[in-house]
């Protein structure tokens, strides 16, 4: 039996994860047969289509889980993502617990929540849909983004909503709202980043993190971290034709 993401975000092994944000489902096949735990597909920045999203779920193999980051935090965006058979979804900017329970709601069938029932690749297209919807509520991820000083601000309130599967840190969007754009390792955004750990270590809520490199992937894992993207598909195929090109023109 595969285990769903979610069961996987509860397990004892650190999941090594990748943002995926240009639409190929080659990349995402590669990436997968690569040896990712799961791939981060972000629909929140770039162009992505939701019919390019299912052709990358599509592509995917191996074990690895695909998890999508919506747009924003509405219910017909997040329905979407679920419904072309993302494994759960990452929802950005979730500041306030109305936000939070917005959010698991939109991913939750009746009467647990309000997602809206449809026949799509989810469900095989309908040959597995009583199956899929009896089930989507315990199987699928809400992953909620807390990247703002204010949803740090509103951590014990937002923390207390019912269904978060996991809490993914966004360094760059929470370095902004502290007036440190980009300096992730300032003072401020590293004091906020400690303080998510700790109340989501308290209520042994799963925590994510996005990296860019692999320096202080132990550190990460020794603070608390379960679940990390490190790096980009965009940087990868950059670094890697940069070394190519840089050790061809030492010669
Ligand atoms: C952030 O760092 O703000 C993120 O959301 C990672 O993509």
């Amino acid at each position: 039996m595969i285990m769903t993401f979610k069961e996987k975000l509860r397990g004892q092994k650190p999941l090594l994860g990748t943002i995926v944000s240009l639409p190929s489902p080659e990349l995402s096949e590669l990436l997968s047969l690569a040896g990712f735990d799961w791939l981060f597909i972000d629909m929140e920045h770039g162009t992505m289509s939701s019919g390019e999203a299912q052709r990358m779920l599509q592509a995917v193999k191996n074990g690895c889980s695909a998890v999508i980051r919506v747009a924003e935090n509405t219910p017909m965006l997040i329905k979407q993502a679920l419904d072309i058979g993302a494994d759960g979804v990452i929802v950005p900017l979730v500041n306030t617990a109305s936000e939070a329970k917005q959010a698991v709601d939109s991913a939750r069938y009746p009467p647990v929540g309000n997602r809206s029932v449809g026949i799509a690749r989810a469900h095989d297209y309908g040959m597995n849909f009583t199956d899929y919807i009896q089930r989507a509520n315990d199987s699928v991820a809400v992953i909620i983004q807390i990247e703002h000083e204010e949803a740090v601000r509103n951590l014990d309130d937002i923390l207390a909503v019912d269904g978060i599967d996991g809490v993914f840190i966004g360094p760059y969007d929470l370095s902004g709202s502290l007036n440190k754009l980009g300096d992730v390792f300032s003072e401020p955004v590293q004091e906020a980043i400690r303080t998510v750990k700790i109340k989501c270590s308290e209520k042994g809520i799963p925590i994510g993190l996005f990296l860019q490199k692999t320096d202080t992937i132990q550190a990460e894992l020794a603070s608390g971290t379960t679940f990390l993207a490190v790096g980009t598909d965009t940087f990868f195929v950059w670094s890697g034709a940069k070394q190519v090109l840089e050790s061809v023109r030492r010669l």
